[in-house]
C-alpha cells in the first residue's frame, strides 16, 4: 500500500518557534519573571495551554482561571502580531521542495500540528494547497504525546496508521507518532530525537524517494 506523509508544522515546515519564544518571553516578563531561550526548548510541540502551565511552573507563579485564560489570549495576540509579516522566506530549508516530491509521487499529505494558528501560517507561507488534510490544535483535545492528532490525520486521509510516515521536530511529537503506530522521521538532532526511526537535520537536497529508500522506514 502507498504510504501517506503527515507533517508537523512548527520546526518541520516553518520556523515559527522564535516568534512563540518572543511572545512567551513578553508574557513572562509582564508577570514579573524571565524566560530564556533554553527554557523555550521545552515548549517545542507542546500545546498553548500546556506551555503556559510549564512557564508558570518555571516562574514559580500561580494564576487563577480567569487570569490564566487572559494570559493565553495576550500571548496569542503578541504571537499573531509577530507572524503578521511572515512569508515564504520562513519555510525551513528544503521543506517546500520535499512536499513537492511527495505530491509528485501521488502520496497523500496531511498536517498534524498542535497549533491553532496552523491554517493562517500555511496561508502566509503559501503552502496551504499542498495539504490533502489539516489536523491542527482546533481539531484535537489531547496534546502530543497523545496520538490523537496523527490518528485523526490518518483517518482524514483514509490511510491506515501503519502506512503513515510522520515528520516531527519535537520529542513529544515523535512519541505521539510512535504511540499512533506510525513510522517517524525526526527533523533535528539524533541525540534529542532518539525514539525516531530515522533522523535528518532538515530536508535540504532530499526527496521522498531518499526517505523511502532507507531501511529504517
Ligand atoms: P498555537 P507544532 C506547536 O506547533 C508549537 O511547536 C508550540 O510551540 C506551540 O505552543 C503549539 O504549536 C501551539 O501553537 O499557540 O499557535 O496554537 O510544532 O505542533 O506544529
Ligand atoms: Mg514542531
Amino acid at each position: 500500500m502507498k504510504p501517506a506523509c503527515i507533517f508537523d508544522l512548527d520546526g518541520v515546515i516553518v520556523d515559527t518557534a522564535k516568534y512563540h519564544y518572543l511572545a512567551w518571553k513578553r508574557l513572562a516578563n509582564s508577570l514579573g519573571f524571565d524566560f530564556t531561550e533554553h527554557d523555550n526548548e521545552q515548549l517545542k510541540g507542546v500545546s498553548r495551554v500546556e506551555s503556559l502551565k510549564l512557564i508558570l511552573r518555571l516562574g514559580g507563579k500561580q494564576l487563577d482561571d480567569a487570569e490564566f485564560d487572559a494570559a493565553l489570549v495576550r500571548k496569542n495576540g503578541w504571537y499573531l502580531e509577530y507572524i503578521q509579516q511572515i512569508g515564504s522566506e520562513e519555510i525551513l530549508p528544503g521543506a517546500a521542495e520535499f512536499l513537492t516530491s511527495v505530491r509528485a509521487q501521488g502520496i497523500k499529505v496531511a498536517l498534524g500540528s498542535a497549533s491553532k494558528n496552523a491554517v493562517l501560517i500555511l496561508e502566509r507561507i503559501q503552502l496551504l494547497d499542498q495539504f490533502d488534510a489539516i489536523v491542527d490544535g482546533n481539531k484535537v483535545s489531547k496534546a502530543k504525546p497523545d496520538p490523537e492528532v496523527f490518528l485523526k490525520a490518518a483517518e482524514e486521509l483514509a490511510v491506515p496508521a501503519s502506512a503513515c510516515i510522520v515528520f516531527e521536530d519535537a520529542v513529544a511529537g515523535v512519541q505521539a507518532a510512535r504511540n499512533a503506530g506510525m513510522k517517524v522521521v525526526g527533523i533535528g538532532s539524533a541525540a534529542v530525537l532518539d525514539q525516531a526511526n530515522l533522523v535528518l537535520p532538515n530536508f535540504a537536497g532530499l526527496s521522498i524517494a531518499d526517505v523511502l529508500a532507507r531501511d529504517e522506514i
